[in-house]
């Protein structure tokens, strides 16, 4: 059940699917929380609350802490935040719904409010939450389920179900920021095809443009786009580029010229104007329909040069530096001296990044200003890019994903969790941060495999390949002043067991992608806590270097260093698909030398695997081989296109499928896709 409730002046909510809440009011005082004061004041609303369990919180998005979310403070308030260590917050998305997990049932709570806002989630130990949201009033939504998994559904009914991605999208990704030319670009997807190497899509990052101009090419770089796109898309490689939101203000430039009007205009009603990649430049206010109805046309126009995706960057929104801040600076320094000591240093870090004056002077189309309603700023881009592909084709699915979030974000595309490090402190912290996402109702979620900055080591790279091919969005990318990490960047030995982890993640794409499908059609997220489907095990509540892919592998990667055999925990019996051994519910040590990701078919559940190609062509789940553990199994096994919306009006297989004491038998067979009845191999453990 969803419950809402306003509290003070709630006028700033974003949910529009309010059909599904509740009519009856619930008990504020029931047993598992109190509320106790409710104030506004200075600007500010104040909810205090009190828990009256320690049991964990899970939630909030990609923020920088543990599964377990309580004792630490947050805020939201989406900002570019590039190097992110345990200190760091906000970053770049904010998703203000957090559960608190209770042995007889699972509560949500989803404070929709895009503005600035900041939660205390029992920072003191004593049970006491606070929020603190800037603002007369919000809108809160708390839902009741038995667990985990009846609130995430629910939540994610609540903001909308997931757009699905194509299924070329859980291929292999490569991507590299640095500068980039159409030879250099063919030659990548040349290296993967001769290596034998699988692989699906290539990204262009911004130095594919002319200045960082956004929709513009870098004509001496590539001058023949259209040949480009022909070769690759017959290599069976798909390209997607980056998008920024900063326009150059420059005259005679197509953006700009025909922009003019959509752009955030500061609060004495001049254009608002800032730093980014290209130098000087404006955004759009993609709060507003018509701008967004704009964008959504240049996006459509740039798409039918061959483009199969966008990726949606710097949309929190990251300003560098503003005229303000310079003149700021200007005055700051004048009188500043040695004398001054620490006080200089901090004034340099209220600049740039730092220093987020503009927030206050920036108004939106519709009278609010930007921090009532930054955090929906990358959503509602994102939102434009995808109005942008569907004018394009409105019968095939977008391949967007986004840095800056907020909850229905997923209605568009998926998200990556932003500039992470090759840190192996990053690599475990991954693990709960795109579960987490999953638990938010962002289903397509991936991470830099490998790290976007600093420098990788092959033993790290090997590593954090291993955690990608289970993860939803598998896409290696790092910055331009770090140690090249493609495949065969450290030699022969190191290529050969990526190869290897690679092959492995496309034998298992029919299950992943029947266990996505599913995933989308029920609300489930594809990449989930070992919470989600064994919440009557309290043991796996906390469980986070260890997750689940769908409903049936259990996925335990290393995240250290020189490790050779890690402990897992199985919250059932299992069959560790490397060794094919068999082991044990409860604590198990497992091998996992530096070629092997443990993983697991849990007894009672099923797997659909298949022969892997080089990349995912439109017959990919042909020869699906069903491996199942234990006496009587149940599963289902989802196919249709791979990338139309014909999912939507149900032109899908769908078969719901038993097999018990050896012998397999359908309980449904429902079969929309015009295609003749499929046949399975069946592989008992
Ligand atoms: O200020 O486009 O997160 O993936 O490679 C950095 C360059 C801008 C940040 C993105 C990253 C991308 C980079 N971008």
């Amino acid at each position: 059940m969803i419950f809402r409730h306003d509290y003070g002046i709630s006028d700033n909510g974003t949910v529009e699917n309010n059909s599904i809440v509740s009519k009856t009011e619930l008990k504020v005082a029931n047993q598992y929380f109190t509320d106790l004061e409710f104030k506004t004041e200075e600007g500010f609303s104040k909810l205090r609350r009190k828990l009256n369990s320690d049991n964990p919180i899970l939630g909030l998005g990609d923020k920088i802490a543990p599964l377990n979310k309580r004792q630490k403070k947050y805020t939201f308030f989406n900002t570019d935040n590039p190097i992110h260590h345990p200190g760091s917050d906000p970053i770049y998305k904010s998703f203000p719904f957090y559960m608190l997990l209770e042995r007889e049932c699972c509560i949500g709570f989803f404070v929709d409010y895009p503005g600035f806002m900041q939660f205390d989630i029992d920072s003191k130990g004593d049970g006491i939450l606070e929020y603190k949201v800037r603002g007369r009033g919000f809108t809160e939504y708390i839902i009741t389920g038995e667990d985990i998994k009846e609130v995430v559904r629910q939540f994610t009914e609540l903001t909308g179900k997931n757009a699905a991605m194509p299924q070329w999208a859980f291929g292999y990704q490569q991507s590299r920021w640095g500068e980039i030319d159409q030879d250099k670009f063919v030659k990548t997807a040349e290296k993967f095809r001769e290596l034998g190497f699988p692989c699906d899509v290539l990204y262009l990052d911004i130095d594919h443009m002319e200045n960082y101009k956004v929709f513009t090419w870098n004509k001496e770089n590539f001058p023949k786009p259209a040949e480009m796109f022909e070769i690759l898309h017959k290599m069976g490689i798909k390209v997607s580029a980056i998008i920024d939101p900063g326009v150059k203000v420059e005259k005679d430039y197509h953006v700009f010229e025909s922009g003019r009007e959509y752009f955030l205009k500061k609060n004495d009603g001049e254009d608002f104007e800032g730093a980014v990649w290209p130098g000087r430049v404006r955004f759009p206010d993609y709060t507003s329909a018509e701008t967004r109805k704009w964008w959504a046309e240049k996006v459509c126009e740039w798409k039918k040069y061959g483009f199969d995706g966008f990726w949606n960057d710097m949309n929190e929104i990251a300003v560098f530096i503003t005229d303000d801040d310079l003149d700021y600076l200007r005055e700051e320094f004048k009188n500043l001296t040695v004398e001054h000591g620490i006080e200089a240093l901090v004034k340099f870090g209220e600049l740039g990044l730092g220093r987020k004056a503009y927030e206050d002077k920036i108004v939106h189309g519709n009278n609010k200003a930007h921090w009532e309603i930054k955090n929906i700023y990358g959503r509602e881009m994102t939102h434009a890019a995808y109005d942008g592909c569907k004018l394009e084709n409105n019968s095939k699915r977008p391949f967007l994903i986004s840095r800056s979030a907020y909850p229905g974000i997923q209605k568009y595309g998926g998200v990556w969790t932003g500039d992470n490090s090759s840190w192996w402190e990053h690599l475990i912290l991954e693990v709960n941060r795109i579960a987490t996402m999953g638990l938010c109702g962002v289903f397509y979620c991936g991470c830099d495999v490998g790290g976007f900055g600093d420098n990788v080591n092959p033993e790290l790279l090997v590593r954090f390949m291993q955690l990608g091919a289970f993860t939803p969005m598998y896409r290696n990318h790092s910055s331009w002043n770090t140690q090249n990490q493609e495949p065969w960047a450290f030699g022969q030995k190191y290529l050969d067991i990526m190869k290897k982890t690679v092959k492995i993640r496309y034998s298992y794409i029919p299950y992943i992608y029947s266990e996505y499908m599913l995933g989308i059609l029920n609300n489930d997220p594809l990449f989930r806590t070992l919470s989600y489907e064994y919440y009557k095990d309290p043991r796996t509540w906390y469980l986070e270097d260890q997750f689940m892919l769908g409903n049936a592998l259990l996925v335990a990667p290393v995240c250290r260093p020189g490790v050779t055999e890690r402990a897992v925990y199985l919250p059932e019996d299992a069959v560790e698909l490397n060794s094919m051994e068999k082991y044990s519910k409860g604590w198990n040590m497992v091998p996992a030398g530096l070629d092997v990701i443990p993983h697991f078919l849990l007894k009672g559940r099923m797997i659909f695997r298949t022969e892997p190609k080089d990349f995912i062509s439109e017959n990919y789940s042909e020869n699906v081989e069903i491996i199942v553990y234990g006496d009587k199994v149940q599963g289902i096994f989802y196919e249709d296109d791979g990338i139309t919306e014909g999912y939507r009006t149900k032109k899908y297989i769908k078969d719901t499928i038993i097999v018990e004491k050896g012998k397999l038998r359908f309980i449904e067979r429902f079969n929309n896709l015009g295609k003749s009845d499929r046949e399975y191999k069946l592989k008992i453990l």
